[in-house]
């Protein structure tokens, strides 16, 4: 079973499947509040561990550069199928090996090195793929940035208008890795018709979200969405592109040849099985807990003195302001996972710290939510949290707060992951 460090790994490669087996025992004993990771189910790890990944199939299906690609074609076709059901999109490539790969598609597909691109800044919740230098984005584009409002924590649509105007970018990037509140996609649209532009959607964070009916979605708008299948939507480690049939064959001819070679099968099969999934009506009740889930989170936050970024969430996601009580980002982090409870430092707008500290703390609720966490479940998950924040050089305090987290997740079987299997 590809769950379990099975007993073949074992023998052939006991130091691998040594580490495995501690990753999976950190994953079902620890609360994973990382808003970009999720449990996929079995079914998913099942389709990633196959023979699919034996084979090369450069192309597309149908068109493909090697023999012997009939199976594989049948699997792409269903990834491609249901991908366009569940976003209601006109076409489909789900090739991309991960969101990053996916925003340098279409960039590639429908710009030109140098031209000007305007997106949400990193440190207030951009991506690295939109604009910043080290990336390939700010390396062969002309990266600007639109912020949000430093006083209320939200995108000021007439400041990226006016920015739009003063820049006259040729595409704008909406979509963000740490904003928690509703993307207006209708307006970014407006804004980039008034100069011109094209408007790229990354909406990696909160695909499942729209998949399930929790946020609108950009298809209609966007001239291309392109997202990760492992956040909120919870397949496999990649990524795919959407698009009107306008621009589909220039996606397809920059994501192969002009981008990669082979794709990867045994992971489009992962996506295929993962799209089927968010299909089920059941998906739309995970959708709608993961948000119920944040919201609960952000409240019991600011009832126990710690300010969330914006004053809430509307998403899966909350970014929590530890500056107030005088720790950074990084020492929370360390702290939380010292306890088993796993979160990531973020800048929070108008930061003074570094982004290799920051301020914040983003908490995702994808993860726990998986696993049968509720909001009263959350909340608990609160209590741990500031009860460890207040507490930084206490260690019997931090020791209990440890054990009660191993016992709050006991009580939460992970989908996909065998407790029986844990060494
Ligand atoms: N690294 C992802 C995240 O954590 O948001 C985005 O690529």
């Amino acid at each position: 079973m590809v769950t379990m460090t099975g007993s073949l790994l074992s023998q052939a490669d006991p130091e691998v499947a040594a580490s495995i087996g501690r990753e999976r025992r950190r994953q079902i004993e620890g609360i994973e509040l990382i808003a970009s990771e999720n449990y996929a189910s079995a079914a998913v790890l099942e389709a990633v561990g196959t023979v699919l990944t034996n084979k090369y199939a450069e192309g597309l299906p149908g068109k493909r550069y090697y023999g012997g690609c009939e199976f594989v074609d049948e699997i792409e076709v269903l990834a491609i199928e249901r991908a366009k059901q569940l976003f209601g999109a006109e076409h489909a490539n789900v090739q991309p090996h991960s969101g990053a790969s996916a925003n340098l598609a279409a960039y590639f597909s429908l710009l030109n090195p140098g031209d000007k691109i305007l997106g949400l800044n990193l440190s207030e919740g951009g991506h690295l793929t939109h604009g910043k230098d080290v990336n390939f984005s700010g390396r062969f584009f002309d990266a600007h940035f639109y912020g949000v409002d430093p006083v209320t924590g939200l995108i000021d649509y007439d400041q990226v208008l006016a920015k739009a105007r003063e820049v006259r970018p040729q595409a704008i990037i909406c979509g963000a890795s740490a904003y928690s509140r509703i993307i207006d996609f209708k307006r970014f649209r407006e804004i980039a018709d008034d100069v011109g532009a094209f408007l790229f959607a990354d909406i990696a964070h909160i695909a499942g979200l729209v998949a399930g009916g929790e946020h609108p979605s950009p298809v209609g708008y966007a001239h291309i969405t392109t997202s990760t299948t492992h956040k909120t939507l919870r397949g496999p480690r990649s990524g795919f592109i959407m698009t009107s049939e306008e621009f589909g064959a220039g996606i397809d001819k920059t994501v192969f040849p002009g981008m990669h070679g082979g794709p990867l099968m045994h992971v489009i099969a992962g996506k295929a099985v993962a799209f089927r999934e968010a299909l089920q009506p059941s998906f739309k009740d995970y959708a709608r807990q993961i948000v119920l889930n944040a919201k609960a989170m952000a409240s019991a936050f600011m009832e126990r003195g710690f300010p969330i970024i914006s004053g809430g969430t509307d998403n899966h996601l909350l970014l929590v302001d530890v500056g107030s009580i005088g720790i950074s980002g990084r020492k929370a982090e360390r702290l939380l996972d010292s306890v088993g409870i796993s979160t990531n430092r973020n800048t929070i707008p108008g930061d003074t710290r570094s982004a290799l500290l920051g301020s914040g703390v983003r908490i995702g609720t994808p993860a726990v939510t998986t696993r049968g966490f509720d909001e009263a479940d959350c909340v608990q998950v609160v209590d741990f949290i500031t009860r460890a924040l207040r507490a930084p050089d206490d260690d019997v305090a931090l020791a209990r707060i440890g054990a009660e987290v191993k016992e709050l997740t006991s009580r939460f079987p992970v989908p996909g992951i065998d407790r029986d299997a844990l060494d």
